[in-house]
């Protein structure tokens, strides 16, 4: 355990280890105020599987950011649930860790499943910055004491109430705009945002619907100033994306293609991309984050937080994320209103002239509303040492 404020982090991180005697899992619902909606779906709730890591006399909370169908990556709710129960708890409780990659290296025979192993390590990273006393920003080796956040805006049913969207999202002081597009709703759009705010700082995102052969439509794009492209072409595809970004001007963004750091490396020594977005769940882990981050710093490729449209906890999480110094663009790190009307951390997310402060408190820095929780839970187990494991 680590706690004298007159100790250098380095000595705390050192000092500190958390035994995990049990963790739970609650499974709560929250109500999105609106839908939101990308080429792979619409989001209407977000249905939410919060973990606890209990040890040491601390907790700590992490958050799964699967959705219950597989549609934005192969992970579901109840694959994660599975392959923490089964899997990836057993090989942790009862355990002794002196630092979250200790946690995850009990894991690195298992593959994938990344959203499953994230939700554990961030709630053990949480506890264990606490053990220590220190900022789950301090523990991860962020530098910024606040973060600039952008908005991802989804589908709309049209231009006209995309366009009020972004004035009134503008009006809230966010950063830059990302709008979520789709045949059908990509060049016209862009150009008719482009009309009315022709400066902005402007980003598209596809989510994967589209394919090299769209090219020639794809560089109509590149007329418009865009920040980026996120994601274009296949969620698993590295070498079409390097192909498309030799014949456009615009950067291109991976999001769903990077779920490693070595897949990071791989893309961009293809140069499938010039940024990449760091999503903690889609990578495994804030130890992998960590591993992208440093990766894209060493060959000046910038960064950004993406988001998941999660409760305060995850939101909390990325937030600490995105004060490591590589994370130089607006994240997707939004206020807790930005989604939901209450929020389960206290205080909420706020944000200022598009600007987030870097909580300075121990782990993530808010308290948990546990008795909000409770009000909001719709199912919930505890995990002791001896009580799973793999059949
Ligand atoms: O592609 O970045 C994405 C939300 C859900 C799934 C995928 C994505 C998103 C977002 C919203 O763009 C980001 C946020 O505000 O949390
Ligand atoms: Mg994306």
């Amino acid at each position: 355990m680590g706690g004298d404020p007159a100790l250098h982090i380095e000595a705390r991180w050192a000092l500190t280890s958390v035994r995990i005697e049990r963790v739970d899992l609650i499974r709560i619902a929250m109500r999105l105020h609106a839908p939101f909606r990308t080429s792979f779906g619409t989001i209407h709730d977000r249905d939410i599987v919060l973990v606890r890591v209990v040890g040491d006399g601390v907790e700590g909370y992490g958050e799964l950011v699967a959705d219950p169908e597989p549609l934005y990556n192969e992970e579901t709710i109840e694959t994660a649930l599975h392959i923490m129960r089964a899997h990836l708890l057993p090989k942790v409780l009862g355990k002794s860790f002196s630092h979250p990659s200790e946690l995850v290296a009990t894991w690195s025979a298992f593959r994938r499943n990344n959203m499953a192993k994230a939700a554990i390590e961030l709630a053990f990273w949480d506890a264990w910055a606490r053990a220590g006393e220190m900022s789950l920003s301090q523990a991860l080796g962020g530098v910024k004491s606040e973060v600039e956040v952008g908005v991802s805006i989804g589908i709309q049913e049209s231009v006209s109430m995309l366009l009020s969207e972004i004035e009134r999202f503008l009006d809230d002081g966010y950063r830059r705009v990302k709008v979520k597009i789709e045949p059908g709703w990509d060049v016209e759009v862009v150009d008719e945002i482009r009309q009315q705010f022709p400066d902005i700082p402007l980003m598209v995102d596809a989510n994967s619907a589209y394919r090299l052969a769209d090219l020639d439509h794809l560089r109509r794009l590149d007329d418009y100033s865009l920040m980026m492209i996120e994601q274009p072409l296949g969620y698993d595809d590295i070498v079409d994306h390097a192909r498309l970004q030799e014949k456009l001007s615009t950067p291109i963004c991976l999001d769903e293609s990077i779920i490693s750091a070595e897949g990071a490396r791989r893309a961009l020594e293809l140069g499938s991309c010039r940024v990449i977005n760091i999503k903690t769940g889609r990578v495994g882990g804030h130890v992998e984050s960590l591993a992208v981050h440093d990766l894209c710093a060493s060959q000046d490729i910038p960064v950004f937080c993406g988001g998941m449209l999660e409760s305060g906890i995850g939101r909390l999480h990325n937030v600490a994320l995105g004060s490591l110094p590589g994370f130089t663009l607006p994240g997707d790190t939004s206020p807790s209103q930005r989604y939901f009307m209450e929020d389960i951390i206290d205080p909420p997310v706020t944000m200022s002239r598009g600007i987030v402060q870097t909580p300075e408190g121990p782990g993530i820095g808010h308290s948990v509303r546990t008795e909000l929780i409770d009000r909001l839970t719709v199912s919930e187990e505890s995990i002791r040492p001896g009580d799973v494991g793999s059949p």
